[in-house]
């Protein structure tokens, strides 16, 4: 495996390769066949008779090939998340995407098999500036991209910060996770007790969480930040401690019910009002 340094000279919008000598056939296919090289091109290279890197041949087996990714000077990021998208060019679709924590000024990513022959990849790749969670555009959010050169091995990729953004850094990383928050009013008849809402999963019927808050003139709110995977399906259990002895007690010894949560592509906010149709089924989530 031949290791050459990329660095992003993003300013001057080129990359130039460091650290490649001549003889370092990894960023380019330097037979004379077309393009990449395929499991086709099983021997030798038809330039000379032997491969002109290093690898002694291995080259052959046509992939596909390992990505690492690592960063340098990034000490203005520490504890920073970051998040990389190793995106194939020719149709745009995300084939890895890892997140990693900045510490030291530097991080690492590794791709195992990534790299298939006859593709073209970029990585994209942004820090989470202001600790949303999410990719902002920047600046709110670092981001920048990174091509991957044409490779005929293992690629090791190194960048360092640069203060000129990929603006578009963004589409690369859709929400996966949102916020869903529960709030109830005209529950007065409930003031100053507990309730109890539990976040259950409908694949299985898990409970992904359950959260306590107080009712106070009437009214509660209970949130869950990022909870909320997209593609899944949920609905809220919640009751409240009508006989205060502490734990759930099915209704009408408790008040409870249930809410669905509806389909979404971004946070979630439930209204929800007193009733007196019960769940009797609420106990079973708490
Ligand atoms: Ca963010
Ligand atoms: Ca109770």
């Amino acid at each position: 495996m031949i290791r050459c340094t990329m660095t992003a000279l993003l300013l001057a919008g080129a990359l130039v390769p460091t650290g490649c000598d001549e003889g370092d056939a990894v960023l380019l296919d330097d037979d004379a066949d077309t393009s990449a090289d395929t499991a086709a091109d099983s021997t030798t290279d038809e330039g000379g008779g032997a491969d002109a890197d290093a690898d002694a041949g291995s080259e052959a087996a046509g992939g596909p090939w390992d990505l690492s990714f690592s960063g340098v000077g990034f000490s203005f990021h520490n504890g920073n998340r970051i998040e990389a998208a190793v995106i194939d060019a020719g149709d745009g679709t995300t084939v890895a995407r890892s997140a990693a924590t900045v510490t030291a000024g530097a991080f690492e990513f590794a791709w195992p098999g990534v790299l298939a022959a006859g593709h073209d990849f970029r990585v994209d790749y942004y820090i989470d500036y202001n600790r949303s969670g999410s990719c902002e555009p920047p600046p709110a959010d670092h981001g920048w991209t990174m091509v991957v050169p044409a490779f005929v091995d293992d690629v090791s990729l190194t960048v360092t910060h640069s203060a000129t953004f990929y603006a578009g850094v963004c589409a690369s990383f859709p929400r996966t996770a949102f916020d869903l928050t529960l709030s109830g009013i005209g529950f007065g008849f409930h003031d100053g007790q507990t309730m109890n809402a539990a976040l259950v999963d409908l694949a299985d019927g898990s409970v992904v969480d359950r959260l306590v808050a107080t009712v106070a003139a009437g009214a509660f709110e209970l949130a869950w930040p990022g909870e909320l995977q997209a593609g899944r399906d949920y609905r809220v259990d919640y009751y409240a401690d009508y006989n205060g002895n502490g734990t759930c007690d099915a209704p009408p010894a408790d008040h409870g019910w249930t809410v669905d949560v509806p389909p979404f592509s971004d946070d979630v906010t439930l209204g929800v009002t007193h009733s007196t149709t019960f769940f009797s089924g609420v106990c079973a989530s708490f």
